[in-house]
């Protein structure tokens, strides 16, 4: 292959030139940037030349249409290789200049594939394994899509993963769960060129990968990934199977610069002038840096425009669906949520006023659910082996099982980071709006895909339970203490802590509406009395903080506290009150919505001239800003402790008498 061409049949010598143009165009832009990776897509430049011009169902001209396949370049530091697909095949917003201007401020080229920077990057990868995870929800999805639309879904989903992902443990993770639902649509196309960044990967790993993806329930094969033939022969093969596949590739890294290639210097720096100049010796390649000859261009445009057909063919079984059926297609995409649910969730929060339940909130957020799983019918629950603890299941949901995907609940075992970055993939699939739940304690397993949701923008809600040494017995190793001030910490995820039934449902609800931002909703254990007993139809959690309980008399003090902290709260309101002190309460029940309120909000609500007590069974972290430097925290910045959990709000010492004896030191 690496020849001219001479001794190749023609039609062999037309697909090397259109290899060759991912090859010259990846070399080209890492070195106009002097920074990037071009060994990846080099050497995957033939697999990803069948992949697209044979296989993948695409129309860059119709680039969000809702049964394209779905293309993940897990191994996301290759994003040359993407880009270079992108322009190719004629997706508008990947111009010739954004190539060249790879890695740029303000370009669609960043780094690493960005969702939402240009048509056709169907996730954001870089941190390996996590699009492998991320692909695995896209299959899912399409699964639970076919079984409700069975006339107008089914596309595949592609990836091309490292061995840097398949050596992430979430690869596990994603695997395991992909072979038990024999999601047979998935193809993954393993770039096995046996290098990373520190050398030869027998540095570091000896996993015979294919007997593993055997082991969890694929299809597995290996071949030349430089032979067009054999990668053809492979996919197809593996399009046929009912089980998910990987293909074995056995690459070149840096394939085509003769004194680099196969080794980990290729991997993530600029092959330099002179042996780009040698590497278009080698690989014929005359042409000048992002020139693509007229010819080579059409065929890739050929390869691009072909995908119209299919994706008009697609619209008319479309429009030969029923109105009704046609209009539930349409709205599950929009991921826009019915107008009946206002009206539910108003009638709910009335009910639970008149009610006074002392619900825990994880009970709250269940009961939340009821009204929410019957009114959208586009939410797909489910729990990380949790389901009876999370109390993420309502009636209205079934299992989604290997032969059934039309339920609504998924059981995604003790999985928590997969959990995450499939919930990501079914939210990027579009069609549903998924909601997952562990506890509190294991977000710091689910972190890296938490992070992603936020980065790409996805409404994925995490029901997080358990959520302080309220818990009590199961001890230290599973109560939270930083882990608020840590997500508080993360952009754009909204933290929630609400403080009983009604602030569970207007969070519930802040969270379903929140198309842009995923939710952390950090649920109690224990019961919790109801604190919201007037009736309002304003959502007053969706401020992120207010005003409680008014102080009787003026107001010297301001208790802020969260959760299961709010009825402390109250206890030392009252205490202090009785003492002549005149005591405010703001319940918090998510500061980053506080943070976004108006200056004169936030400046109101912490009551200026006020002394200040914060109370929350977590971390200090985060609370000066509210409180100032003299301000007194009520909390834990230690490990919490295996015992009752009324025992450890003594022990640890959040009382309501430490409450008041805080407010009074600052009098
Ligand atoms: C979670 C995570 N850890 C580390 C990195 C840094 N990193 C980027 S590529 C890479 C090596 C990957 O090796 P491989 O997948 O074999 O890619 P190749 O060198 O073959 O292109 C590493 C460690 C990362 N991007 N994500
Ligand atoms: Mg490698």
């Amino acid at each position: 292959m690496n020849d001219s061409g001479a001794n190749t049949s023609p039609s062999a010598s037309k697909f090397i030139e259109m290899a060759n143009a991912i090859r010259a165009l990846s070399m080209d832009a890492v070195q106009q940037a002097n920074s990037g990776h071009p060994g990846m897509p080099m050497g995957m430049a033939d697999v990803a030349t069948v992949l697209f011009s044979k296989f993948l169902k695409f129309d860059p001209s119709k680039p969000n249409w809702p049964d394209r396949d779905r293309f993940v370049l897990s191994a996301g530091h290759g994003s040359m290789l993407l880009y270079s697909l992108l322009h190719l095949t004629g997706y508008k917003d990947m111009s010739l200049e954004e190539i060249k201007n790879f890695r740029q401020l303000g370009s669609k080229t960043a780094g690493h594939p960005e969702y939402g920077h240009a048509d056709g990057i169907e996730t954001t990868t870089g941190p390996l394994g996590q699009g492998l995870a991320t692909a695995v929800g896209m299959a899912l999805a399409e699964k639970m899509q076919a079984a409700r639309f069975k006339d107008i879904v089914d596309h595949h989903t592609y990836v091309i993963a490292g061995d840097g992902c398949l050596m992430e443990g979430i690869s596990h993770e994603a695997a395991s769960f992909a072979g038990h639902l024999g999601l047979e649509k998935l193809i993954v196309l393993w770039d096995d060129n046996e290098i990373s960044i520190d050398g030869k990967t027998d540095l570091a790993v000896s996993d015979n990968q294919l007997k593993r993806f055997d082991a969890l329930g694929w299809d597995t094969q290996t071949i030349d990934g430089h032979d067009p033939d054999a990668i053809e022969t492979a996919i197809a093969k593996a399009k046929e199977s009912n089980k998910p596949s990987l293909i074995a590739c056995k690459t070149t890294i840096g394939y085509g610069a003769p004194n680099k290639q196969g080794t980990s210097g290729v991997h993530g720096a600029p092959l330099g002038a002179e042996e780009i100049a040698l590497a278009r010796k080698e690989l014929n390649w005359p042409h000048a840096p992002f020139e693509i000859p007229a010819t080579i261009r059409d065929r890739w445009r050929a390869v691009g425009t072909k995908g119209a057909r299919i994706s008009s063919a697609w619209e008319k079984a479309f429009d030969a669906l029923s109105t009704d059926e046609k209009s539930a297609f349409e709205t599950s995409l929009s991921g826009e949520l019915p107008s009946s649910l206002d009206d539910a969730m108003l009638a709910y929060k009335k009910q639970l006023t008149e009610d006074a339940p002392g619900w825990a909130s994880r009970k709250a957020s269940q009961e939340a659910l009821n009204i929410i799983n019957e009114h959208v019918s586009t939410t797909i629950g489910g729990s990380a082996d949790l389901t009876g603890s999370n109390l993420t299941k309502t009636s209205h949901l079934d299992p989604v099982t290997p032969e059934d995907f039309s339920g609504r609940y998924v059981y995604y075992g003790v999985r928590e980071f997969g959990m995450s970055a499939i919930m990501n993939g079914m939210a990027l699939h579009k069609g549903f709006i998924p909601y997952g739940g562990t506890f509190m304690v294991f977000t710091d397993y689910a972190r890296p895909a938490i992070r992603l949701s936020a980065l790409m923008e996805q409404r994925v809600i995490y029901v997080m339970t358990h959520d302080s040494i309220g818990l009590g017995e199961d001890g230290p190793t599973h109560q939270p203490v930083e882990h608020l001030a840590s997500l508080r910490a993360m952009p754009n995820v909204n933290v929630f802590r609400p403080a009983d039934a009604v602030e569970t449902a207007e969070c519930w609800e802040v969270a379903l509406k929140s198309k842009k931002t995923p939710s952390v909703l950090s649920l109690s254990r224990q019961g919790l009395p109801l604190v919201r007993n007037d009736y309002t139809s304003e959502n007053l959690s969706a401020k992120g903080a207010y005003e409680l309980s008014a102080a009787n008399i003026d107001a010297q003090v301001t208790l802020l506290a969260t959760g299961s902290e709010v009825g402390i709260a109250l206890d030392a309101q009252k205490a202090l009150e009785a003492e002549g002190i005149g005591t405010r309460v703001v319940s918090v029940p998510c500061t980053d919505l506080f943070d976004a309120q108006s200056q004169s909000y936030q400046t109101e609500t912490l009551g200026p001239g006020t002394v200040k007590v914060a109370i929350e069974a977590a971390s200090s972290y985060g609370w000066s800003r509210y409180i100032g430097r003299e301000g007194e925290f009520v909390g834990l910045d230690s490990f919490g402790a295996s015992a009752p959990a009324g025992d450890l709000y003594k022990h640890f010492n959040i009382t309501s008498e430490a409450v008041v004896e805080a407010a009074k030191k600052q009098l």
